[in-house]
């Protein structure tokens, strides 16, 4: 239950300091503490920059370009108190994908770290949208525009008081096609996620301290980086580089008891555990964003002597909405549905199949997929039902069990990748004739992207090209699409009307 009037970002920062966590440090990054007292200050002092120099309206949407650091969360509560809409974007984004999500969202206000500007100005230059880009200083020294411009500004702010059905947060998927998705969550969907999952699974208590490595832009990493300590006075590290040595460095220096990241990043853990690395002060290990292998699940439960817990989320659905439990968990399991979801395998046709028998996960509870302006909602939202990209199985007993992507999504160490997207930005390059992209197993990044490329006559087929096409695709698009495999062919497989048959390739993988 929630008021009508609910506005997230004084959830997690005014009525944070109002229930006594006014001394808790909410925010760790950058060298600096702050606590839940001084982040209300900010965020409040922001939003009147926001709204009085920079002419945010409520219901504008407002882009935020940043690493993970405190002061790209604090961008965010600030305009979600202004009552904008916000677009969390990922730091790596070239100019032309920020102008997709731009002209998608129509976004007018944009909020930059001033180390990231560049291909901020250069999608600017084109925006019809974008009215006002101004640089926030994300090593929170407070020497930018922004911060300049809130300085002097009071530290109470009258946040909108937005209705709890009010669209809060705009969550970007590039999904199958490479063309960007928006989904629109509501104020209380993002304290839904937190009351739910992180209350009824992780049980997170003002002691704990968060660290991860999934980006704020991804909603996995906003929830489990922000918004999950933030309602319940804990604190969060954030780390502009999550690399697994920066999270070990991390746990070990401030005791942290919540880690949310990838399978792949937990195998580095495990081996820096050999080291002699020292993660005993973690209660949770939340795997999700690509399949838990058992041999990682037994490897942790053997060498902490706590299980990790394995789940799976969604933009479309926020968060996590299936997982195992502290007291409930196996090995090539996925877990149960959190609680107020429900879930059932389904058929093409969407009728229920047989347990055991492979199908579609389809699930349903308080938080849901609404695709901004896409004809696409008809298809992922059936009958209140969520049709997801993934094939799963349910046993006998109601447990769930991922078989397989059902789309041409790669998920790769954590980050999906569109192939169609990876191909476009091949296609790009004056040596392809013609490409596909899939996904090939990877033992340490769960998939990797494999390309595989005609080229035109009168290039080598060598080294040199393999490292020229990997080059071309990392400054086209986000470095981290990269196909880390390239395979020359003579043709590729296709069927009597001329499509290419990327199943075939993938049997080849
Ligand atoms: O795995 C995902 O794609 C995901 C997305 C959003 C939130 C949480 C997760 C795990």
């Amino acid at each position: 239950d929630y008021p009508d009037r609910l506005n997230a970002g004084v959830e997690l920062t005014d009525a944070m300091v109002e229930k006594g966590f006014g001394d808790h440090t909410a925010l760790i990054g950058n060298g600096r503490r702050r606590t839940y007292k001084e982040l209300s200050d900010w965020t409040n002092r922001l939003a009147h920059a926001l709204v009085e120099d920079l002419g945010l309206k409520p219901g504008n949407r407002v882009l935020i370009r940043s690493a993970n650091n405190p002061a790209m969360v604090a961008a965010w509560l600030a305009a979600t108190k202004a009552g904008a809409v916000v677009v969390n974007s990922m730091p790596m984004l070239r100019a032309g994908e920020l102008s997709a999500i731009v002209d998608k969202a129509e976004i007018s206000h944009a909020l930059c770290d001033t180390r990231l500007m560049d291909e901020m100005t250069t999608c600017a230059k084109t925006s019809k949208f974008l009215k006002s880009v101004v640089g926030f200083d994300g090593t929170s020294n407070h020497d930018a525009e922004l911060d300049r411009l809130a300085l002097e500004k009071p530290v109470l702010f009258d946040a909108v008081p937005t209705a709890q059905d009010d669209v809060a947060l705009l969550g970007f998927t590039s999904g199958t096609t490479g063309s960007p998705k928006a989904t629109m969550h509501f104020h209380r969907d993002l304290l839904i996620i937190a009351d739910g999952y992180a209350r009824e699974v992780l049980g997170v208590q003002p002691s704990d301290i968060f660290v991860g490595s999934p980006p704020l832009a991804f909603t996995f990493g906003l929830g489990g980086l922000a918004i999950f300590p933030l309602r319940f006075g804990a604190a969060a590290t954030l780390l502009e580089n999550a690399s697994p040595p920066n999270m070990i460095e991390i746990i070990e220096k401030y005791r942290a008891t919540v880690c949310f990241t990838a399978p792949t990043a937990y195998r580095a853990m495990l081996a820096a555990m050999e080291e002699g690395a020292d993660l005993s002060s973690l209660r949770a290990a939340v795997s999700a964003g690509e399949t838990l292998p058992a041999p990682v699940y037994h490897d942790w439960k053997d060498k902490t002597g706590k299980p990790m817990l394995d789940g799976i989320g969604a933009t479309e659905m926020l968060h996590i909405f299936i997982s195992n439990r502290f007291d409930d968990h196996r090995a090539a399991c996925t877990g149960k549905p959190v609680r107020g979801y429900e879930a059932k395998i389904v058929d093409d046709a969407g009728a229920q199949v047989p347990r055991g028998t492979v199908g579609r996960l389809a699930v349903r509870g308080p938080t849901g997929c609404r695709y901004l302006a896409d004809d696409r909602q008809a298809d992922y939202v059936v009958d209140g039902w969520n049709i997801t990209g993934d094939s799963f199985t349910m046993d006998e007993d109601g447990y769930l069990h991922f078989a397989a992507r059902n789309d041409d999504m790669i998920v790769s160490a954590g980050y999906n990748i569109a192939g169609p997207e990876v191909e476009a930005a091949l296609l790009a390059h004056a040596a392809v004739a013609e490409c596909a992209v899939v996904a090939a197993p990877d033992e340490a990044r769960g998939s990797i992207v494999q390309a595989h490329v005609v080229l035109n006559d009168g290039y080598g087929r060598d080294a040199d090209m393999v490292k020229a096409l990997q080059e071309h695709v990392k400054n086209t698009i986000a470095p981290y699409k990269y196909p880390r495999d390239v395979r020359f062919v003579d043709a590729l497989p296709k069927t009597a009307t001329g499509k290419i048959q990327r199943f075939a390739l993938r049997q080849t993988a």
